[in-house]
């Protein structure tokens, strides 16, 4: 076998093996052992294509075109669809078809939280974690379908000791330790500004994590999706860790998603202005696709139609239905299909040629899970109500942070209790004067608020700092 050392020299990488003959043995394996991992074929075409760009471009041709979506309007003037789409929904979770998907891989360095970001108390009053408003999510769903519901959670190697402890501690919030899966995603070497592969030590190779679309070959190369076709999975319900409204598992998302035979259905929010920071759905063509706002015409981003309205308003909340044949098609070995790379420049510390540490412009790689839809068959997209759906905890102050995500949740329950009868005062952007907070095993929807709460006897106080149970 060649020696990893002569395969870097081939690929133009040998700097990587600059340190090598110094090294102690030890050291000297655990390089070769690393530098043996590496796909260097990937790097040569990502260095080719993204970084000196001296490959043919793919040629962007036309505008794109906004994605026709089913929006939630629809909901009073064709219920019976919706009604259907649920039906079939929560068959499909009494059959077992459905598990739950978590990319929590991120290193959360918006919100300047130290840990894991799914550890972060968000509840408006009990100070509940990210991971236990979920768990508690899909706990009630299987309950409700008598189902088991796997949870897969992907971590990254920086957060994965960590998370795993975070459940254990609090007992893995009364799931059955069984259920739950944690995977550390994939890692790809750091390049410089001339596509070379950086150390960060003499003896290892400087890797990040290869974005959240490096879930798919996380899932299919673990052996994740075999597993599934085992228990008869077929559909993964996938939501990222940083909204505590997401609805982890949502019947009437899944029934559209078998109704349209899809292989890939996601959820969209109308923008609520053309500057907001989600990807946006769009047509090329024939193929569907998101397009991150960072690379959306600024031009395309502020037209409106004729109401006023803007014309790509369909922003990406992340959530998605996968079937589970896409993920292995697109993150197996098989080589049917691959996603994009897309680059970062960021700043890292590197070991220059002389071995020291510094801080240096540098370039990592990054796939996206939406990449998967020109990819899919039938893609679906449904409209969800953000006040409803979607708070992101993402900044440490101002929008999507945890103050503007505990309002919004207050605003929720304080909805569901007015829906109630109850009465409840609150300001001219609908917060309650009290800090009141619903648990996802009580309800997890305004419309079962509403009959729990009924059935309750003696209904509590309504009092500051009341958490329905
Ligand atoms: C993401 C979407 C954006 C919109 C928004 C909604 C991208 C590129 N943009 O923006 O279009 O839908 O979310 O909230 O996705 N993660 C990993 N591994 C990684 C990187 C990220 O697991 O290597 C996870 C991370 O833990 C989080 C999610 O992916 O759960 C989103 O990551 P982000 O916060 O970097 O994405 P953001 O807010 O730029």
């Amino acid at each position: 076998m060649i020696h990893p050392r002569h395969l870097f020299d081939q690929h133009g990488q040998g700097q990587v093996f600059r340190f090598f003959d110094d090294l102690p043995a030890d050291k000297q394996d655990a390089l070769t052992r690393q530098a043996a991992s590496i796909d260097l074929d990937e790097i040569d075409q990502l260095v080719k294509t993204l970084v000196k760009k001296n490959a043919p471009t793919e040629s962007h041709g036309a505008d794109p075109e906004p994605a026709d979506y089913i929006p939630i309007l629809s909901k009073n003037q064709n219920s019976e669809a919706w009604q259907k789409a649920t039906e079939m929904g929560e068959q499909a979770l009494r059959n077992g078809r459905v598990a739950a998907f978590t990319v929590a891989g991120g290193q959360g360095t918006r919100l300047g939280f130290d840990g894991p970001k799914g550890t972060f108390p968000i509840s408006p009053v009990s100070e509940k974690s990210l991971f236990q408003i979920f768990a508690e999510k899909i706990k009630s769903s299987g309950e409700r379908y008598q189902c088991s519901i796997p949870w897969f959670i992907m971590t990254s190697l920086q957060n994965h000791d960590e998370t795993s402890a975070f459940f254990r501690k609090h007992s893995f919030f009364g799931l059955d330790p069984e259920s739950l899966h944690l995977f550390p995603q994939g890692t790809i070497p750091i390049v410089d500004q001339e596509g070379k592969i950086l150390l960060n030590d003499k003896h290892n190779i400087a890797m990040s994590p290869d974005g959240h679309g490096g879930s798919l070959r996380a899932l299919a190369r673990s052996g994740a999706t075999r597993w599934m076709e085992e228990k008869g999975i077929d559909l993964l319900s996938c939501f990222q860790v940083d909204n505590p409204l997401v609805k982890c598992i949502d019947p009437t998302f899944i029934g559209f998603h078998l109704n349209e035979d899809s292989q890939l259905s996601s959820k969209i929010i109308v923008k609520k202005d053309p500057n907001e920071k989600v990807g946006v759905f769009c047509k090329k063509g024939e193929l569907t696709q998101v397009i991150e706002y960072s690379d959306l015409a600024q031009e395309l981003q502020q037209q409106t139609d004729p109401d006023g309205a803007l014309r790509f308003r369909a922003g990406s909340i992340a959530v998605h239905i996968f079937h589970r044949e896409l993920v292995e098609k697109l993150g197996g070995n098989s080589g049917e299909g691959n996603l994009p790379f897309h680059i970062a420049h960021k700043k890292n510390s590197s070991l220059d040629e002389g071995g020291q540490l510094i801080e240096a412009p540098a370039i990592k790689f990054e796939m996206f899970i939406f990449d998967a839809l020109p990819f899919a068959e039938n893609p679906l997209i449904l409209e969800a109500l953000r006040e409803s759906e979607f708070s992101p905890v993402k900044n440490a102050q101002g929008s999507d942070s945890p103050e503007s995500s505990r309002s919004d949740q207050l605003r929720q329950f304080a909805r569901w209790f007015k829906a109630s009868g109850i009465n409840l005062n609150t300001d001219s952007d609908g917060i309650p004067e009290i800090k009141i907070e619903v648990s996802p095993q009580f309800a997890d929807t305004k419309e079962r608020f509403v009959e729990a709460w009924k059935s309750l006897s003696p209904q509590p106080e309504i009092k500051n700092g009341l958490v329905v149970e």
